[in-house]
């Protein structure tokens, strides 16, 4: 655990470490421009795309709040298509795509992971700002266990509302980003996406999947990209 610092100050320091990481590549700050390396790179060859990656995670971890800090009051809720009743019981988080061994699993395979917890600050572009535990297990832990190919560069994550995103490797197997079963010490409420949602403390609100089914390894982005980037939202959304 490391001391809070003003939002602002934390931001370019973020900015700053990004870049320190990446000699020379300020590409990394547009999604974009990352995204056309990224697909570029993975054409190439293997090695070169897993030392892309190793620049990318080289920012290692960011800072997180103190326990004293987490303010349940302030985190709003924000469902754009009503809330989804899942049955715990038969639940499946489905792993699919490029991956060597496609998964279900069930909530009692995901709470026999290793379970971590990140305490920080949820942003949403709407105007609004929480503290906020999320305790789950690592997507990479997930994701590893799948077994992921080195050419699947980017994740599809289906929610049971049909929200719809997707991700860079690199911020999927961030070790902060977590597939969340607990928000605040507590089993996850359903209206924050219960039984399981992603959460990290390196994007925006809105890249942050509740009531997550699918996770689908893709070697490049579709024509779908996310249900707010589609329409114009940015599509890295990196804090
Ligand atoms: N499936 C799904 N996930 C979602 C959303 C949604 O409408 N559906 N809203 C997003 C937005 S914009 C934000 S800010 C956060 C809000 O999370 P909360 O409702 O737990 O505060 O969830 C994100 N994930
Ligand atoms: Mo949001």
């Amino acid at each position: 655990m490391t001391n809070h610092q003003d939002p602002a100050s934390l931001l370019s320091r973020r900015r700053l470490l990004g870049l320190g990481a990446s000699a020379g590549s300020s590409l990394l700050l547009g999604g974009c421009a990352l995204n056309g390396l990224s697909e570029q790179v993975g054409q190439i060859s293997e090695p070169l795309n897993q030392r892309l990656e190793a620049l990318l995670q080289g920012r290692g971890p960011v800072p997180e709040f103190r326990p004293d800090q987490v303010d349940p009051e302030a985190l709003l809720i924000n469902s754009f298509n009503g809330t989804p009743r899942l049955d715990p019981g038969s639940y499946r988080l489905r792993v699919e795509g490029l991956v060597n061994r496609p998964l279900q699993l069930d909530l009692a395979a995901l709470a026999a992971l290793p379970q971590q917890s990140v305490t920080m600050r949820h942003v949403c572009v709407e105007g609004w700002a929480a503290i906020v535990t999320w305790s789950g297990v690592r997507l990479a832990d997930v994701l590893n266990l799948a077994e992921i190919s080195p050419l699947g560069g980017y994740v599809e994550i289906e929610s049971a509302d049909q929200y719809f995103e997707s991700w860079d490797r690199a911020s999927a197997i961030h070790p902060q980003t977590l597939l969340a079963t607990a928000m605040n010490r507590a089993p996850l409420p359903v209206a924050n996406g219960a039984p399981v949602r992603l959460a990290t403390p390196i994007k925006l609100g809105y890249k942050l999947s509740k009531w997550v089914t699918r996770l689908r390894v893709v070697s490049s982005l579709g024509v779908r990209r996310g249900t707010w980037e589609d329409q114009g939202y940015e599509w890295f959304a990196g804090l």
